[in-house]
């Protein structure tokens, strides 16, 4: 297969470490705005309110909410094809329970879609960038409540009208399946496990009526728009058995099936043997309702997105890495970044066919990318040279998977195209971007933006259609 001359090449963000103005526009506070930065050697903490002498980094995080016209140019000289968005629930719906939406909340995105239309950039939507207005944290525990169902079916209703025609591309959850695995409940599905409380109950039924959620999500988007492509998005950390005993194959195997579990339900429209097998394993099952199950086979995802930025190990004696937002072991043919998280671009290519192998379905590699510190040069410029090499590996990669293994790639959209607050630790100084924007761990800068090295690189990987890599 050829690289497509449609590839859509670009970048991707989420509104909880980009967007800011939280309080603008009629914005409710969401998750996020209330888990503090780590500062002066102080762990990251989580409440529900704002505490008024701590810092929040998503409240201004890097300021796209007034900075969107610039930063949209910026991605067009790049020339982005395609670029990956999330929307702000709060925004949209404060608190989320409302009738009705926050109408200057709509606005802002439809500006946002203003100024892409302007470059002809495609916009790919994540519907649930890893937050929730804390409204529905509050008063209904989040994604443990079955109710969650109705009250994302009416976020996303009124997405799917306002947008249509003007947004083909739509992911329901992003990485959904961190649930299962990461430590941090909050990110994915905003929930905080309160003492004694059954956490695998709650982590299967939240999965549940996100899963359900989703595929009547699916459903619905096609109704209000036959044009619309809904996809899933999937944490994708591959993992290698640490040996060829029989006993470390199964071992990766069960860690790998953590991730299928979610991906067998977006796409097969059912709960597989591999997902009964989690159930035994854990001696309980989701709280599935008559009709759950008609749903799920209803609505399965037109396509598979995932994020891919590591590899690990797993089997006998494995040494743990630290650092990841998964758990897994060191691979000792790796090199890792600062962070621990090893460089893997060959499993780019191996997952890219697992995938396409399991699912049959278009793949989008929507994050990708290594978080790094960056030296700002005397005068003012960015020699990045580490995010190149390892960017360039990971694209050969892919266009090996879709060149030599013909496996369908619709477009690839690395991990904070400009700089933003860090996920998993809260940090500026862990940075993605071809963009650098001015601004510390303490929150402090003028917010300017300015081109890296990576920047002039990747614009010459767009133009050549990644031939230039050759
Ligand atoms: C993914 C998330 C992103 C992003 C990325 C990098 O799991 O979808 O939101 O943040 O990881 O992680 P981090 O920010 O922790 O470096």
């Amino acid at each position: 297969m050829e690289m497509s001359k449609n590839f859509l090449w670009g970048g991707a963000t989420a509104a909880n470490q980009y967007e800011g103005g939280y309080q603008e526009g009629g914005r409710g506070l969401s998750i996020n705005d209330v888990e503090m930065g780590a500062r002066h050697g102080v762990q990251r903490e989580i409440h529900d309110y704002v505490h008024p002498d701590a810092y929040y980094p998503s409240h201004e995080a890097t300021d796209f909410y007034h900075h969107y016209k610039e930063d949209i140019a910026l991605f067009a000289e790049m020339g982005f094809k395609c670029y990956r968005f999330s929307i702000s629930w709060s925004r949209i719906f404060p608190n989320g329970d409302e009738e009705t939406p926050n109408e200057e909340g709509l606005k802002f995105y439809d500006n946002v879609l203003t100024e892409l239309e302007k470059y002809h950039i495609e916009p790919l939507v994540t519907i649930n960038h890893y937050e929730m207005p804390l409204g529905l944290v509050k008063k209904y525990g989040a994604w443990r409540n079955r109710k969650l169902i109705d009250f994302f079916l009416r976020y996303c209703e009124t997405l799917f009208t306002r947008y249509k025609g003007r947004v083909k591309y739509w992911l329901t959850h992003n990485e959904i399946n961190a649930l299962m695995r990461s430590n941090r409940p909050w990110h994915q599905a905003g929930i905080i496990y309160q003492e004694g409380e059954d956490k695998d109950q709650v982590m299967l039924n939240a999965a549940h009526y996100q899963l359900v959620a989703s595929a009547k999500a699916v459903v619905l988007g096609h109704k209000i728009d036959p044009e619309n492509q809904i996809g899933c998005m999937l944490l994708y950390p591959l993992t290698y058995a640490a040996t060829c005993r029989p006993e470390d194959q199964i071992a990766a195997m069960k860690k790998n099936n953590m991730t299928y579990y979610f991906g067998d339900v977006h796409c097969r429209g059912y709960y597989s043997n591999v997902c009964t097998a989690i159930w035994q394993e854990l001696g309980k099952k989701p709280d599935i309702q008559p009709g759950d199950e008609e749903a799920l086979k209803e609505g399965t995802v037109d396509f598979v997105s995932f994020s891919y930025y590591f590899s690990s190990i797993e089997g006998q004696n494995v040494e743990e890495l630290t650092g990841n937002i998964v758990s897994g072991g060191k691979n000792p043919y790796l090199e890792a970044t600062a962070w621990g998280w090893q460089i893997d671009p060959i499993g780019l290519r191996t997952s890219l066919n697992n995938l396409y192998d399991r699912y049959q379905k278009p793949l989008f590699i929507v994050e990708n990318g290594m978080g790094a510190i960056d030296t700002v040069e005397p005068d003012g410029s960015i020699n990045d040279d580490y995010r190149i090499d390892y960017l360039a590996k990971h694209i050969k990669a892919m266009m090996d998977a879709i060149e030599l293994d013909d496996v369908p790639v619709m477009g690839y959209t690395p991990w904070g195209c400009i700089d933003l607050v860090s996920a998993g630790t809260g940090e500026m100084r862990k940075r993605y971007g071809f963009i650098y924007v001015d601004k510390d761990d303490e929150g402090r800068g003028t917010l300017a933006r300015s081109r890296k090295k990576s920047f002039f690189w990747y614009q010459n990987v767009i133009k050549t259609n990644g031939q230039c890599l050759k």
